[in-house]
């Protein structure tokens, strides 16, 4: 089925911190490459975006802050809006679930649904907070995963195993706010009977959408399906969110559940947009198609289907290309452990960088699992790749027709077998992208757009132009026509992946950013056509740019792991003759090698003030022995010898561990002299 329009969606975050390289390469990369693609075929698209402004992270970090959930989403959605305008993230519209037309069309679809009778309304028993009067929703709610064990596991989800939780699964629930033990509580909630949607979903996913759907996407429906569904609860005692409709009895202290509401936000940004809006959102001939990451899927494939389906008139996403999560040089990317490159960072520590981080994003994408983003990668891929393939194959096109022929298009001449079977292959780019795109492989898509670039150096490679220009300067000027079109291609088949790229390569070709339809051809740009000044479309990043990233990581960690320093605690007591026996003196380093064939040992010869004697310590990590020459020690005296790789160790100097697991001396801060009792 052809489509006449295209509403496409990509997740809201939620306003409570910034966004993060993970966000950009589940969602926002791949959307915004389609959309533009989608753009560049003159389709009629909107490209939907928006802040999350409700739920319980909002209000978590509001309180971690002390200051009001207002002042956190104008905080986040500012540096957020910001942060995608830079990054050429191109939404028709980055909307607000905190503005009042989403507040009024979230109330008016509960409405509608109410009025149908489409809920249950049930009494239950929550979790409630007896110190700050608060029944605990959600996150506010913490305790072990009963799947994985996990401690920390929220109220709705275990973010280790990624178990979407009740509140009562979790084994020794604490309130996330004040850390007692909750109280259970009666009250009031509005339940969407999912299970009466199962028979539909059942089919529509699982019948409707087996061939189109990603198997990661469609793995997970099927097994939420399978598992049976339940009501489920769309309302919240909390006082921040959409507030429940004051006309519907026992509404006050409500609000709707942040998972009822935000999908919502999709529809509501569309009416902030464009009075047109209902044709993006009812008319069959549209195509919806949400962008989120893998632990959003639940709700965009089954939950909003089942609340669209509900309210009856909305048409129903075709695709929800979801993608897995992008880790962190080796580590999950967690934003309250500041585990992240931040988009705003970024943008500032390598102005005009976008395409750069675009590139690797999307050729990284964690499509079909999770993947790993890396500083050494992210440099590899950009002097390699792009400032190899792509910037130097159209440098070399600029320079040499502006060295040869003062910038002006030469005319094609005969051509050669060569020539033939390049303008062949080119015309077979623009379908085998667009396939790609359409298919959601954006790391395919973006891979065949470099081959093109390839496809030109080694055009230029096996001609050699600058070899026989003073010989065949007819033959150059066919080579480098061809060169210059490929270059036109280039710029049209890039610009969804690498908008400031496509800007920069049209202003050195002197042409308009022309649509997708045109590519293929290698007449784009006609003879004598003259061509604006090269410059080089990619920097090399040095190795000082990325230790410089890397050493911000290294600090996170390092201040991570001191805020989650706990000392251990005492062993048990000890009577004072016991500590007698001990005898611990300082002492002095005076010779130190390492025990050959080990990692850890060195040999130290220290002396005690009592003699002069050999110890083997585990500190070979992290000390040289030309730098412990001289260092001052504790050393207990009285321990019996021990025979260590052969050698005779005489007792044991002490050390103290920091929270990197190093071991450090532990010596006298005045003058002391060896021998002197530790007691
Ligand atoms: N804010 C969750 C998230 O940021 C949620 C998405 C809403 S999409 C309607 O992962
Ligand atoms: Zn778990």
């Amino acid at each position: 089925m052809t489509f006449k329009r295209y509403t496409v969606t990509s997740a809201l975050p939620y306003a409570n911190g910034p966004i993060h390289i993970g966000h950009l390469a589940g969602v926002y990369v791949p959307a915004d490459i389609y959309v533009r693609y989608l753009r560049s075929n003159n389709k009629d698209v909107v490209f939907i975006g928006g802040s999350d402004e409700h739920g319980v992270p909002i209000t978590i970090k509001a309180r971690q802050s002390g200051v009001t959930p207002q002042e956190i989403v104008d905080k986040y959605h500012g540096i957020i809006k910001q942060s995608f305008l830079e990054f050429g993230v191109s939404f028709d519209i980055y909307s607000r679930t905190s503005s009042p037309i989403h507040h009024e069309t979230a109330v008016e679809y509960f409405k509608k649904l109410y009025e149908k009778g489409d809920f249950i309304e049930k009494f239950s028993m929550q979790y409630y907070d007896e110190e700050n009067n608060q029944f605990l929703a959600d996150r506010y709610i913490t305790g072990t995963c009963p799947h994985c064990g996990n401690e920390k596991a929220y109220g709705d989800q275990c973010e280790k195993c990624g178990t979407s939780l009740n509140a009562t699964d979790l084994i020794n629930p604490r309130s996330a706010i004040s850390g007692n033990a909750p109280v259970m509580k009666e009250t009031k909630h509005w339940f969407l009977p999912l299970d009466k949607y199962e028979g539909f979903l059942r089919e529509w996913i699982l019948e409707g959408h087996k061939e189109d759907w990603k198997t990661n996407v469609y793995g997970q429906c099927k097994s939420w399906l399978d598992q049976g569904l339940h009501p489920r609860a769309v309302t919240r005692d909390l006082d921040w969110g959409v507030k429940l409709p004051e006309e519907i009895e026992g509404s006050e202290g409500k609000v709707l559940y942040v998972w009822f509401d935000a999908p919502i936000g999709y529809i509501s940004a569309t009416k902030e947009l464009t009075p047109e809006w209902e044709k993006y959102w009812k008319d069959k001939e549209t195509k919806l198609v949400h962008f989120i990451g893998k632990d959003n899927i639940v709700f965009h494939c089954i939950i909003f289907p089942a609340m669209l389906k509900a309210e009856g008139s909305f048409i129903l996403p075709e695709n929800v290309p979801a993608n897995e999560f992008m880790n962190l040089e080796g580590d999950k990317i967690s934003t309250s452990r500041n585990w992240a490159v931040w988009l705003h960072e970024y943008l500032l520590d390598f102005p005009g960088k976008q395409d750069e981080l675009r590139y690797v994003l999307c050729a990284n994408a964690p499509e079909t699992k999770d993947n790993d983003f890396t500083w050494k990668d992210y440099q590899a891929k950009n002097n390699n790749e792009l400032l190899a393939i792509f910037g130097n194959f159209v440098n070399r096109t600029l320079v040499l027709t502006h060295k040869y022929f003062n910038g002006t298009v030469p005319a094609i001449g005969e051509l050669n077998d060569i020539d033939k079977a390049a303008i062949e292959e080119i015309k077979a780019f623009p379908k085998r992208i667009a396939s790609s795109i359409e298919n959601y492989r954006f790391r395919e898509a973006i891979n065949e757009m470099m081959n093109l670039a390839r496809l030109g150096n080694k055009y230029l490679t096996e001609n050699e132009p600058w070899k026989i220009f003073k010989t065949d300067e007819i033959r150059v000027k066919t080579i480098l026509n061809i060169s210059i079109q490929i270059c036109a291609n280039l710029s049209i088949l890039c610009e969804p992946f690498l908008p400031f790229t496509a800007e920069k390569l049209c202003k050195m070709l002197s042409i308009n950013q022309q649509k997708w339809d045109e590519a293929g051809r290698t007449d784009l740009i006609s003879d004598n056509h003259q061509l604006g000044e090269a410059s080089l479309l990619f920097q090399r990043i040095e190795d000082a740019e990325i230790e410089q990233q890397v050493q911000k990581l290294l600090d996170t960690k390092k201040e991570n792991e001191t805020a989650n320093y706990q000392a251990k605690p005492s062993k048990g007591n000890i009577e004072y003759d016991d500590f007698a026996k001990i005898d611990i003196r300082v002492g002095t380093i005076i010779e130190a090698e390492k025990v050959p064939k080990t990692k850890k040992l060195l040999k130290l010869k220290i002396d005690t003030g009592i003699d002069q004697r050999t110890v083997v310590s585990g500190i070979a990590e992290y000390y040289e022995p030309e730098n412990i020459i001289g260092q001052r020690v504790s050393i207990l005296v009285n321990l019996a010898s021990k025979n260590l790789k052969g050698i005779e160790s005489q007792g044991m100097i002490l050390m103290a561990e920091n929270s990197d697991g190093k071991l450090c001396f532990v010596s006298p801060t005045e003058a002391v002299k060896n021998g002197s009792e530790i007691k």
